[in-house]
């Protein structure tokens, strides 16, 4: 279960381009005295999770599979490179039987113990065209087990990017859209207030089309093409029929929700163990002892009233 600490290898099959973009941004990091990042991935099964933490990492670090994976537990891979560590923790997908498997969710909040996590990256697919209510309980399982302060901290990602949107519509617009409906169910499912989850329009989209750019509050969306068939450009880096390279942007995304000034979520006992919801309950315990206590003493006096009157219902 636990990890072992390498070298990542995979970073030289980076083409220089990213490599030196990555470097400065880890340097960046490095600056604000920052030498480790553990990030989160969850989502639903077969969105290409695990694909993205192989694309993040240049290696084959986990398996991937066409079909559902069965009895997959959560892995956590750490790369070691010039004094920077990435831990990147893969789990299997969180719907089981058409439902929320809160069975995984456990075996991952499980695995989490004593764990500090700095970036959850939220994965599903831009190549699908509807959320259902499925999605919303899958955001409302995952706020309930984490706490929905899990989500100042994440970054939707949204993978098979490289697509030719339906009805003529342009691709910025189209992920523009798939992003918000993503969004949309993000904030209904984890009860956030509109006001601390602020949506831009499209028109708001910026020269990069899918962050989404205001204030401090809203979750910034990463696209990703994890396929082997992705275009390149000529510095021999995977872009986005937008022309962006994905890898260094999505690294960049990380980045900047790792240091958004959120606190990291620490996984600890209380939260394992789902105490702080049981905590609340807790209080509540003595009254309820006390009002059946008195239900039952009341029962009994009528009880005995009864018997004094003579039965007379015999
Ligand atoms: N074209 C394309 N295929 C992808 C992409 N990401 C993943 N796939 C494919 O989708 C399938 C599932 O990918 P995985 O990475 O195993 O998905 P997962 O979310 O880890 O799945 P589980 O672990 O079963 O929950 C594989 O056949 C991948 O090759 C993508 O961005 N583009
Ligand atoms: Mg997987």
């Amino acid at each position: 279960m636990g990890s072992v600490l390498r070298e990542w290898i995979g970073f030289q099959q980076f083409p220089p381009a990213t490599q030196s973009k990555l470097v400065e941004l880890f340097a960046k990091l490095k600056e604000q005295g920052v030498d480790k990042l553990t990030i989160l991935v969850m989502g639903k099964g077969g969105v290409g999770k695990s694909s993205t933490v192989i694309s993040l990492f240049g290696e084959r670090v986990v398996n991937i599979s066409s079909f559902q994976s069965e009895g997959f537990r959560p892995v956590m891979v750490s790369r070691n490179r010039a004094g920077f560590t990435l831990n990147i923790i893969d789990t299997p997908g969180l719907v089981e039987g058409g439902y929320v498997s809160y069975q995984a969710l456990d075996l991952i909040k499980r695995f989490l113990l004593n764990k500090t996590i700095h970036v959850l990256l939220y994965v599903d697919r831009l190549d699908a065209y509807r959320v259902d209510d499925l999605d919303k309980q899958i955001i409302g399982a995952i706020s309930d087990s984490f706490g929905k302060e899990i989500w100042s901290k994440s970054l939707l990602v949204l993978t098979h990017a490289q697509l030719c949107p339906p009805d003529d519509l342009s691709y910025d617009v189209f992920c523009a859209r798939r992003s918000e409906a993503v969004l949309k169910t993000i904030r209904m499912g984890a009860r956030i207030r509109k006001r601390d989850f602020e949506e831009t329009s499209i028109s708001d989209w910026g020269t990069r089309a899918f962050r989404i750019s205001s204030k401090d509050s809203v979750i910034p969306v990463g696209l990703v093409e994890n396929s082997g068939r992705c275009n390149k450009n000529e510095n021999d880096e995977k872009i986005l029929p937008n022309g962006d390279a994905w890898i260094p942007s999505l690294v960049k995304d990380i980045i900047a929700v790792a240091t958004n000034g959120k606190k990291a979520l620490l996984v600890d006992e209380k939260l394992v163990n789902g105490s702080e919801s049981n905590d609340r309950g807790k209080i509540f315990i003595p009254l309820i002892l006390g009002v059946q206590w008195l239900l039952v003493k009341w029962i009994q006096r009528e009880i005995k009233k009864d018997i004094a009157k003579g039965g007379k219902y015999f």
